[in-house]
């Protein structure tokens, strides 16, 4: 519709697929050097994406899988620990050019500043990743085009609870209605939802079969989208 005037995006599986190749070596090279024999396959990361968040994904591991170091009393810094580790193997894979944004994303964002539409960005993971991998492939510039960028633990309570949205709406100063949500998981459209918010799916590797029902449109990519397609501007043009 013309009258939305901010586009929201997730960022894992929604800007680039960085999980099986970005988030999942990053944490099995932190147990590694942390010592610990544990390696999340492919098939059991795709269990564990049902929880949101770094550190809540290697305690919720821990207490399933490994019992006696949750229980241990240093377990709190511990998990603070492999995460750090985990982030910095993670920004290197970015800062290598490993992880490129989804076929028509650049295009996309380009299109909506050129059409005066306002960006944001509403995700789970931590402010130093987005951050780079915005850098990485948009140029050093791109995290000064979104407006507002909330990430990780600037809300205690991740997706699929509404408070990320929330928080960005707060900082944008728009109703819902006036925006659109774009998310690839069950769990971001959710969070979306629960926001009040019209959510686009664009369905990723990892997510492929959850249930989007709620979901405005749901598409298997946005390359050759165009802002019209997509309801955000009357007329065509900015499609490749
Ligand atoms: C994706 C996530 C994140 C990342 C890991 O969130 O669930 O937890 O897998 O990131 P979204 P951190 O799709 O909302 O971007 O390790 O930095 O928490
Ligand atoms: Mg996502």
């Amino acid at each position: 519709m013309a009258t939305r005037q901010a586009l929201i995006f997730d960022v894992d599986g929604t800007l680039a697929e960085t999980e099986r190749d970005g988030h999942r070596p990053a944490f099995n090279a932190a147990f590694r050097d942390c010592g610990l024999a544990w390696h999340w396959d492919e098939q059991r990361y795709g269990a564990l994406l049902a929880i949101t968040g770094g550190k809540e994904r290697i305690r919720h591991y821990a207490t399933h899988h490994a019992p006696a170091i949750a229980a241990r009393p240093d377990f709190d810094a511990l998990v603070g620990q492999l995460h750090r580790i985990k982030t910095a193997h993670y920004l290197r894979l970015v800062d290598q050019g490993q992880l490129p944004l989804r076929p028509g994303i650049a295009r996309l964002i380009g299109a909506a500043r050129q059409a005066g539409l306002r960006l944001a960005i509403a995700t789970t993971t931590t402010p130093e990743n987005v951050d780079a991998l915005l850098r990485a492939n948009l140029g050093p510039d791109a995290p000064g085009w979104f407006d507002v960028i909330g990430a990780g633990d600037i809300v205690p309570a991740k997706k699929p609870a509404p408070d990320i949205y929330q928080w960005v709406l707060d900082r944008l100063a728009l109703p819902p209605s006036a925006c659109l949500a774009i998310e690839d998981s069950e769990i971001g459209l959710k969070s979306a939802l629960a926001a009040g918010l019209r959510c686009l799916v664009t369905v990723s590797e990892y997510t492929r079969g959850q249930d989007f029902r709620g979901a405005w449109q749901l598409l298997q990519g946005l390359a050759g989208s165009s802002l019209a397609e997509l309801g955000l501007r009357s007329s065509a043009g900015d499609s490749d």
